[in-house]
């Protein structure tokens, strides 16, 4: 491995956080996300949520239609895994959760605080009134994935992941101590320094704009609603903090983008919807953040090992390269009803591409 490495085969990435949405807006999503990756931990927050077995077995379905009438390549469409989450709720039973672990398409449980991100009305409002359906997640070895921040009115909104790591995650890691838990898209140093304490039952993913971009590319020289995500990009402390763990070899980071479109229109307004998109150039995205330290040989484990190490699933056998031609992230998508999907630095170019 040498700095003037210019391709680099990887074992075929999967993406433990993604939102491909439903309906119409899956002819878009499902090919971009299995145009890359094998595996995806699709995100349960639908409208209305994905909250039991039957929901997510449908979900599945509804994906599986729209993969399969795409025109990606057979290959693609073979090797892709959508892997369903509940989505927890104050209403989620211990049976619920038993039947997730016994369905072979749920891999994991989704907890938003209410109010936390899009579409998390429903989300828990008290995490002490969820302490049977934490045990049964810990029995059955079933993680639980946390968008963590906290969600009440007065905590500015810089600080809410942190609150989060003080507040609740420090009580659920003593009263659950063998429960499997996934920090989602980390944004600071803070929660980088969280999971390093903590055993290897405790991990988190990272977001390839959490590693790019800082709260500056957001805010200086005019409000940039294409960066705009929850958890809200942060300092560039904290983004040096995130490159460096992600970068770093260490299994307890792994990749997520949490992709989440939202029509072009939708963001780009006087109230913006949150979330980048990224799932058809993630690859090429990451493979610059990890080359811009000199650390593009540590993409293999981020992206295509430590997440199914942590989910106890097999690595896959495929491989893809990324190879040192610059490309330019389009413009726009088409996405459902004519609207378009501007994705996560739109029109730009760069160093890194998927080999054809
Ligand atoms: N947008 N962040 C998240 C979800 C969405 O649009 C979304 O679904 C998240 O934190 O999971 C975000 O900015
Ligand atoms: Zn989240
Ligand atoms: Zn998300």
């Amino acid at each position: 491995m040498t700095d003037s490495m210019t391709e680099l085969t990887i074992l075929q990435p999967d993406d433990w956080h993604i939102h491909l949405r439903d309906d119409s807006a899956l002819a878009t999503t499902v090919p971009h996300a299995a145009s890359s990756f094998n595996r995806v931990i699709c995100m349960p927050n639908l409208v209305p949520p994905v909250k039991n077995v039957d929901d997510a077995r449908a979900y599945r379905a509804r994906i599986m239609e729209h993969l399969q009438a795409s025109d990606l390549a057979a290959e693609r469409q073979a090797a892709f895994d959508p892997r369903m989450t509940l989505y927890l709720t104050d209403r989620t039973t211990v049976q619920d959760i038993e039947m997730a672990a016994q369905s072979g398409i749920v891999q994991a449980v989704k907890l938003y605080p209410a109010g936390a991100t899009t579409n998390s009305a429903d989300g828990v409002t008290d995490i002490n009134a969820c302490v049977d359906v934490f045990e049964a997640l810990e029995r059955h070895n079933l993680p639980l994935l946390l968008h963590g921040e906290v969600t009440q009115n007065h905590v500015d909104i810089f600080d809410r992941e942190k609150r989060f790591l003080d507040e609740v995650l420090a009580q659920i890691i003593i009263k659950f101590p063998t429960l499997k838990i996934v920090m989602e898209h980390i944004t600071t140093s803070d929660a980088a320094d969280f999971v390093l304490a903590q055993g290897n039952h405790i991990a988190a993913t990272i977001t390839p704009q959490h590693l790019m971009f800082n709260r500056n590319h957001l805010l200086v020289g005019g409000i940039k609603p294409h960066f705009y995500c929850l958890p809200i990009l942060k300092r560039e402390s904290h983004q040096k903090v995130l490159l460096d763990v992600a970068t770093s070899g260490n299994p307890k980071f792994f990749l997520g983008t949490d992709s989440a479109p939202h029509a072009t229109d939708k963001k780009e307004a006087a109230c913006g919807c949150a979330g980048c998109y990224s799932a058809a150039t993630a690859l090429p995205l990451y493979a610059t953040a990890f080359d811009s330290v000199g650390k593009i040989d540590k993409l293999e484990g981020f992206a295509s090992r430590f997440g199914a190490q942590f989910y106890g699933l097999p690595v896959n056998e495929s491989t893809i390269t990324l190879i040192k031609t610059p490309m330019q992230v389009p413009a726009g998508y088409p996405y459902f009803d004519g609207s378009s999907l501007t994705p996560l630095m739109a029109g730009e170019t760069l160093p890194w591409s998927i080999k054809a």
